[in-house]
């Protein structure tokens, strides 16, 4: 790229910390503003439980079209960013986190949200789901767990229980599934809950509090597929003769191992803030790093410093 082009470029955004939301002179963004498409789940899906939240979270916490981007990869569950009226992206199959995290990286001021299914997270895009977590990488991702391949019509995922029967595994699934809180905790996750899709207030609650996290914060949601794994999830739902067990009141959500024990509880486990933990991210490391070496280059802007290291590799 010649030089003039090159000093042609537009600057790159002022890095700021994430501005108050509350915006006083400004109603917040009602529901018919923020929905976009008419979803195209199946009805009864549990998908369709987290989009609802998603708008009243929007909607509650008065964040603006300009102040939100919804991304996700492929999947039922990843039609997300379709159904709502905001900047974002339906992006690769399991590649949601890396263009995430390219967002947040660059635009500070946003709040990222990543939505993804079982498959999404942890088949193709398990390895960027632990890189993106133990970066620390500023943003939500909500994990729509059904236990099953949606969109490409049952097969076995990562989250499928032994014994499940699919067009992979015609005689039962064989390989041991992976437990995300636990997969989350290895990663380094800063913000780990659990929550499911028939319990609207704890979506809620869970998605307030990790939108509040400085950090990666993950969010297991059960999330029931009435096609192709009608009743998964019955026995974590209290008007199907099911139990909601909440983390219990003296849990120490900073204490990685206690957190672990209560991973490895039997289904339907805990639900709520299963970890938490202050580590700084990605973003604020990187930006102490822009401003050391603005410092030394007496305030050149990033750009022109990125142009000096490549005309010293000339
Ligand atoms: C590179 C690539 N490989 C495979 C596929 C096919 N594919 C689309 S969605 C999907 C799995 C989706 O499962 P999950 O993430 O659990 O989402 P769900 O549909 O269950 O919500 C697969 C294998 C694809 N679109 N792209
Ligand atoms: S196939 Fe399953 S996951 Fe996909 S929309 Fe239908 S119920 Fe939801
Ligand atoms: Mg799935």
């Amino acid at each position: 790229m010649s030089e003039s082009r090159l000093f042609s470029m537009p600057e790159a955004p002022v890095r700021a910390a994430v501005p108050e939301l509350a915006d006083g002179d400004r109603k917040p963004l009602s529901k018919k503003e923020i929905a976009a498409d008419h979803p195209t789940w199946c009805p009864g899906c549990g998908d369709f439980s987290v989009l609802a939240l998603y708008y009243k979270l929007i909607e509650k916490r008065k964040i603006f079209h300009e102040k939100v981007t919804t991304v996700a990869g492929i999947g039922c569950s990843s039609r997300f960013p379709y159904f709502v009226q905001a900047h974002g992206a339906h992006f690769i199959h399991g590649r949601a986190l890396p263009f995430a995290s390219g967002i947040s990286l660059s635009r500070p001021d946003l709040h990222v949200f990543a939505f993804s299914g079982d498959g999404d997270a942890f088949s193709i895009g398990g390895n960027h789901f632990t890189h993106t977590a133990r970066k620390n990488i500023k943003m939500t991702l909500v994990v729509m767990d059904n236990w099953v391949y949606g969109l490409t019509k049952k097969q076995t995922s990562p989250t499928s229980p032994l014994g499940f029967k699919s067009k992979t595994d015609i005689w039962g699934a064989v390989d041991q599934p992976i437990n995300p809180v636990k997969q989350a905790l290895a990663a380094g996750a800063t913000f780990i809950a659990r929550t499911t899709s028939t319990n609207p207030n704890h979506i809620l609650q869970m998605m307030e509090a990790a939108m509040d996290h400085d950090g990666f914060s993950f969010i297991q949601c059960l999330s029931e597929c009435v096609e192709f794994y009608p009743g998964a999830f019955d026995a974590a739902n209290p008007r199907k003769g099911g139990k909601f067990p909440e983390v219990p009141k003296d849990h120490d959500v900073s204490d990685e191992a206690a957190a672990y024990r209560l991973a490895g509880e039997a289904f339907p486990g805990y639900f709520g803030v299963i970890y938490k933990a202050q580590r700084p991210t990605k973003n604020a490391l990187e930006n102490r790093i822009i401003a050391d070496a603005s410092a030394k280059t007496q305030g050149a802007k990033p750009w022109q410093i990125l142009q000096k290291t490549f005309d010293r590799m000339k």
